[in-house]
């Protein structure tokens, strides 16, 4: 990771929109890693969620070239959940073209969907994703309120997975009511934390 923090502000050319949603994202993966994983290389939380929405506002064929140019071809099933591309494109131009780490990779590559058994960096892009400041829809809004709550009244540990149940059912309730296609990361990971919740 021979960059600076500039240089990685330097590559994205995001709506104004989408820029404050990356740098609440770069705050909330911060405060996370605070709170839940101190010892994280705390560089590696903001680079990663500096860039999880790098390809975010590219069109369907830019993704499709993007891939190509780096030997991959979408099949026709992640081309049905046409969302969940720009994760992968962005994971792709952080291994290909700026050599990031596999780990930095994976938790872009993760951020939309998560996945069972997350790693520490894993878990809080995605979760900073969903409950960083400049989210102002209700469910974010609820979900970052309840997350608050849970972490005054269990263990820290406890508190995230809870609330990550809590993300994950809400996608997939989300998913259902326009009638999408769920990643079956999405359900695992959802599965996987219920039952993890509920262990002593
Ligand atoms: O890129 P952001 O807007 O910051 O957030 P994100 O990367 O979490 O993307 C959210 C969008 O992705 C939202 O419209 C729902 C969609 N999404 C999340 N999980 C799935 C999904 N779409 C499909 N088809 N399947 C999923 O499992
Ligand atoms: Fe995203
Ligand atoms: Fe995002």
């Amino acid at each position: 990771m021979n960059y600076e923090r500039n240089d990685i502000l330097n590559l994205l050319s995001l709506s104004p929109r989408r820029y404050e949603h990356t740098l609440g994202t770069e705050k909330a993966a911060l405060e996370l890693a605070k709170t839940h994983h101190p010892n994280i290389d705390m560089k590696k939380v903001s680079f990663c969620a500096l860039l999880h929405d790098l390809t975010k506002e590219y069109s369907v064929e830019e993704h499709i070239n993007i891939a190509k140019k780096h030997g991959i071809c979408f099949t026709d099933e992640q081309l049905s959940s046409p969302k969940l591309l720009h994760s992968k494109t962005a994971s792709y131009i952080c291994r290909y073209e700026l050599k990031l780490p596999d780990d930095a990779c994976d938790a872009v590559f993760y951020h939309t969907t998560g996945r069972m058994n997350m790693s520490p960096l894993e878990e809080i892009i995605y979760f900073a994703d969903y409950i960083e400041d400049t989210r102002k829809d209700l469910e974010c809004i609820e979900l970052r309120l309840k997350y608050f709550e849970l972490l005054k009244n269990n263990p820290p540990r406890k508190a995230l997975d809870k609330a990550l149940v809590l993300s994950f059912n809400r996608t997939i309730f989300g998913l259902m009511e326009k009638d999408n296609l769920i990643d079956e990361n999405t359900v695992c990971a959802r599965n996987y934390y219920l039952q993890k919740s509920k262990e002593n």
